[in-house]
């Protein structure tokens, strides 16, 4: 039986909660998910049932709550070194720490300007404009990224690691919003889509919108 309890908010939209959700589920660590619907009334007393910040995600075990998607991601990261969620040369750790910092303490532009929708697809979107910089700069870390560290793999870091976990919901956001991507940046995101997690976190978002609509 899982020892872990994942409280998170909307698939279609809480970027925040895709980030660990997705952690646990590509290293296969079991856990249960407990969802808020953040457009509920009651949606903040839910929440501070568990948080102590108010938000989601938040990671509860053993009598811990534990919240912030990236301390989330690290504590899972040191009870699983198997699952290797992190590169295992140290250098390189310390790279793709700072990638996972850059994204969340940063990117604001881009966050309030294309919100996560992972099913919606408006047209011409003037977001993608104002966050022209955040874009360049995340499509040229991904770059970077792949040419410096990808051998191994598909992903930031070749295999699957917490910078990947940390840049799913751009890579929905790009999709949602169609932003030009460079070819080594697409064939990232394709990467990633192809994750069954993303898949199953897909299909929440999608049953979530479909019920919304009735
Ligand atoms: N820095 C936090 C951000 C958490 C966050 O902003 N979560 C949003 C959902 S994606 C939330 O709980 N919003 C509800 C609220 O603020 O009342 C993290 O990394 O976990």
């Amino acid at each position: 039986m899982s020892t872990y309890t994942l409280v998170i908010g909307n698939f279609n939209t809480s970027s925040w909660s895709l980030r660990p959700w997705l952690g646990l589920k590509v290293a296969a660590i079991p856990f249960h998910a407990e969802t808020v619907n953040l457009r509920a009334p009651d949606a903040k007393a839910q929440i501070l049932k568990h948080s102590p910040s108010g938000k989601v995600p938040v990671l509860l075990h053993h009598g811990l709550a534990i919240w912030e998607s990236l301390a989330i991601l690290e504590y899972i990261a040191e009870r699983h070194p198997e699952d290797q969620l992190w590169p295992q040369d140290e250098k390189t750790r310390a790279i793709a720490r700072s990638v996972c910092c850059e994204m969340h303490s940063g990117f604001a532009t881009l966050r309030k300007n294309c919100p996560m929708d992972i099913m919606g697809r408006p047209a011409n979107h003037e977001g993608v404009d104002i966050a022209k910089d955040d874009i360049q700069r995340i499509q040229s870390l991904w770059e970077e990224c792949r040419s410096r560290f990808g051998k191994g793999g598909p992903f930031l870091f070749g295999k699957f690691s917490i910078a990947d976990a940390m840049y799913a919901p751009v890579v929905t956001r790009f999709t949602t919003y169609g932003v030009k991507t460079s070819p080594t940046v697409q064939t990232y995101m394709d990467a990633v889509w192809s994750l069954p997690a993303m898949q199953e976190w897909q299909d929440g978002a999608r049953a979530e919108v479909l019920a919304a609509i009735g």
